[in-house]
Order: structure tokens, then C-alpha cells, then sequence
């Protein structure tokens, strides 16, 4: 049996996709939340000098795509051929860009910038991301169901979060829209997710 370790900080943010996949897939894992202060040493041990990492069996593996995917694979959640399997990476591709939208307003010092980011955000650049994210999943048998195929995948974990979790990190930002709002919730609501729910660390993002 491999073991797997994930090192994050004490957030959700880039490391709650492979969480969700570990609940999902009932598989044990060690939840490694860094403190601060541990940073700037650990910093220098990691690969790219980020987190998250994931070691499996020891073997220390970096970037939340790569981790995602080699999770996905693992425990199925990647679809059931080659094409579906891109099918997924287009929509974690098309949440990484949503990510990148409002990474750009979480990171930006100047007030007056990062209102301008905000007013963006809210006003054009998360619609336009929640419109292809709903022809996505509207394409996928009129989007009453999972984004690709007829099972959950990778794809639909990391909707979960992004559009909860993330958008939650922005000032009145929302999904508004039926069916992704319905596609998240059926998702949350499956037994593994809504226990990892209930029992996960509180943190602010
Ligand atoms: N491409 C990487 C980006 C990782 C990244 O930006 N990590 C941030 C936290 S979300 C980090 O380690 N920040 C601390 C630092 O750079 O010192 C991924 O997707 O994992």
C-alpha cells in the first residue's frame, strides 16, 4: 500500500482538489499544514521552492495539475479514455484561468489596482469564466450531470472547490448560475465529501 503525504499550508487554495480526491477515494494520506514560520527553511527543500508537494512511497512530486492528475489517475477519477481524459483537463484548465483571474486580485498591493481587478472580476472576467465552464458542462448531457462522461471525475472535484472555496475569496463575487450552482452542490453532497466537509480544518481561504 503507497503512502502519501501532502505538505500545504493551512489552507485550502491549491491543495483542495487532491483532498477532495483522497475523501473520495477513502484513501488515507498524511495532511501535512506548514505553520508560517516553518516556511522559509522548508522553502528551501522543495523542488520549485512552492508547495503544494505530494510524496508518494518518499518520491516528492510538486504542481497541483501534476498532483491532481496523478491522483486522478490512481483512483479513477480521470474518465475511461483519452478522450475523456482531455475533457477533464479542458475544464481544470479553464478553472486554472478563473484561478489565475482572481489570483491576480488577491495578490495585488495597490488599493487602487486591485479595486480596478475587482471591478473586472465582478463586472466581465468571472462571467465570462462561469459562461465556458457552463458550456462545458451543459455540452455533457445538457449539464444535469457530471462535466464529462456519466461519473465523477477530477473535473468536477476541482469545480467544487474553485467555485466555492475560491470565489468565496472574492468580495461580492457569486455563481449565480442554476447549473453550475446545482452541479456544485450535487457534487458537495455526496457522503465522502460532505464528512471531509464537516470535519476539515476551519480556514479563512
Ligand atoms: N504552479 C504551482 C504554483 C504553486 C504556488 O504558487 N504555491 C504558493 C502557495 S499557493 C507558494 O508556495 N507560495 C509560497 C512561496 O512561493 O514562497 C502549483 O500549481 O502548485
Amino acid at each position: 500500500m503507497p503512502t502519501y503525504k501532502l505538505t500545504y499550508f493551512n489552507a485550502k487554495a491549491r491543495a483542495e482538489t487532491a483532498r477532495f480526491i483522497f475523501a473520495v477515494a477513502g484513501q488515507e494520506y498524511e495532511d501535512n499544514r506548514l505553520k508560517r514560520e516553518e516556511w522559509p527553511e522548508l522553502k528551501k527543500t522543495m523542488p520549485f521552492g512552492q508547495v503544494p508537494l505530494l510524496e508518494i512511497d518518499g518520491k516528492p512530486l510538486a504542481h497541483s495539475g501534476a498532483i491532481n492528475r496523478t491522483l486522478a489517475r490512481r483512483f479513477k477519477l480521470y474518465g475511461d479514455n483519452e478522450s475523456e481524459a482531455a475533457e477533464i483537463d479542458q475544464v481544470c484548465e479553464c478553472l486554472v484561468d478563473l484561478g489565475l483571474a482572481m489570483r491576480n486580485y488577491f495578490h495585488e498591493k495597490d488599493v487602487a489596482r486591485k479595486e480596478n481587478i475587482l471591478k473586472e472580476l465582478l463586472e466581465t472576467e468571472a462571467s465570462k469564466h462561469f459562461k465556458f465552464l457552463l458550456n462545458l458542462l451543459e455540452a455533457n448531457y445538457g449539464g444535469n450531470g457530471f462535466y464529462v462522461g456519466n461519473r465523477l471525475s477530477l473535473a468536477d472535484l476541482d469545480a467544487a472547490t474553485y467555485l466555492t472555496d475560491m470565489v468565496a475569496r472574492v468580495p461580492g463575487l457569486k455563481v449565480t448560475e442554476p447549473k453550475l450552482l446545482a452541479h456544485v452542490n450535487r457534487i458537495l453532497e455526496t457522503p465522502a465529501l460532505s464528512q471531509w466537509l464537516k470535519k476539515r480544518p476551519q480556514t479563512p481561504f
